[in-house]
């Protein structure tokens, strides 16, 4: 090798081994599964349970096959472009040219493309909406708070029914909820049945959503409304409708004070109630608190704390000592005040209250 100013001979280059495996088609590879992990389970909207739902995989997998056509197009498109260009044109032919690709990629295909998403996106939208029905169906009001849930049954036949992040409604039939908020915006969805739909406070909306079949689904609070958001989890559980009927019948005011009163063992535990907790919380027959979560079922409840801790024996207790641990930042006051044997004599009253 010939040395040039003096400079020392470049270093051979070594041939680089190639790994057994392509790295990027690795990463790809993973990370197709890792999304692919995420068309299953309990807040998919690509395993429907439920017509309006059904409905939104249609929408989705419509718009991801067009999306794909487009790109395709495009690249074609783009590839073209680094084809020599016809010099023989005149620029009167140059002018028609790029009116064509104005005229076409600009308003017809547009416009197209457009009306072709709209015939299969307005009848999805048209069947959540409520419209009237032969028979009216049963209406949930759902009212989002930070950081929890409000769930009424104004059509219960025994008066309005309340509960807390739980929302029980009956299987194989159309379901109004109408949503609100009490303080800022929440988002209502449960992925395996449809929506979802802003909850915004002074507003009611509507959406009519339907579960083909009785089970249980998740639902997470859909728009970011402060530092309890992610522990804004609502169970959702479709029953058939004897069982929903009886599950209203066995929530009537009558039957729930008579359920939290009537054990004079817990006496003492419904007095601390009243003193330290009534002026937020309801229990029938004791309290009427509106600023936390309705009470008066919460011994049947499978989760406390929109879905933060499961519901247990002695769960209760965990969460009047440590919620503010467990859910950071919530809305119920520290009650480092009150000793152990009154925050567990609270808890194992509250765990009795199971309609
Ligand atoms: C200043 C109002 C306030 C007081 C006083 C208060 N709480 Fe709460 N409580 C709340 C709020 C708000 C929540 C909802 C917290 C969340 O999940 O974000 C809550 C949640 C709860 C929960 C969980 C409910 C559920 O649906 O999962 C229980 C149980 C509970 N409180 C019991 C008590 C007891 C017992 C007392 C009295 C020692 C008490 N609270 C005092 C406001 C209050
Ligand atoms: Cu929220």
């Amino acid at each position: 090798m010939r040395e040039r100013n003096g400079a020392p001979p470049p270093a051979r280059i070594q041939r680089v081994t190639r790994p057994w495996v392509n790295r990027g088609a690795l990463t790809l590879c993973s990370g197709v599964l890792l999304a692919l992990s995420g068309c299953s389970g309990d807040h998919s909207i690509l395993d429907p349970a439920g017509p309006a739902a059904r409905d939104v995989r249609m929408i989705w997998w419509v718009m991801l096959s067009f999306a794909t056509v487009v790109l395709v197009a495009v690249t074609a498109l783009w590839l073209y472009t680094f084809k020599t260009r016809d010099v023989s044109r005149t620029p009167a032919q140059e002018r028609r040219v790029a009116r064509r690709w104005i005229v076409g990629g600009g308003i017809v295909l547009p416009v197209v493309t457009v009306i072709a998403l709209l015939a299969f996106g307005v009848p999805t939208g048209k069947r959540m909406l409520t419209l009237p029905l032969d028979e009216p169906p049963e209406v949930i009001e759902v009212t989002g708070h930070q950081w929890w849930w409000e769930v009424r049954y104004p059509g219960a036949p025994n008066g309005v029914v309340v509960t807390s992040n739980q929302l029980i409604m009956p299987a194989g039939e159309p379901v109004d909820f109408h949503v609100t908020a009490a303080d800022v915006i929440h988002g209502f969805w449960i992925p395996r049945l449809g929506g979802k739909i802003d909850m915004l406070p002074g507003r009611i909306n509507r959406i009519r959503l339907e579960a083909d079949e009785p089970g249980v689904f998740g639902a997470q609070c859909a728009e970011l409304c402060g530092v309890g958001h992610a522990h804004m989890h609502l169970y959702v559980e479709a029953l058939p409708r004897e069982e929903f009927d009886a599950w209203l019948a066995a929530r009537s005011e009558e039957a729930l004070a008579e359920l939290a009163t009537s054990d004079p063992a817990f006496a003492s535990a419904r007095e601390n109630f009243t003193t330290f907790c009534a002026s937020c919380h309801r229990v029938a027959g004791v309290s009427a608190g509106t600023i936390g979560p309705d009470l008066s079922d919460l011994g049947g409840r499978t989760m406390l704390g929109a879905g933060t801790l499961a519901m247990e024996e002695g769960a209760v207790y965990q969460w009047l000592r440590h919620h503010q641990t467990l859910k950071p930042g919530n809305r119920m006051p520290q009650h480092d005040d009150l000793d152990t044997d009154t925050l567990s004599g609270l808890g194992d009253w509250l765990e009795t209250l199971t309609p």
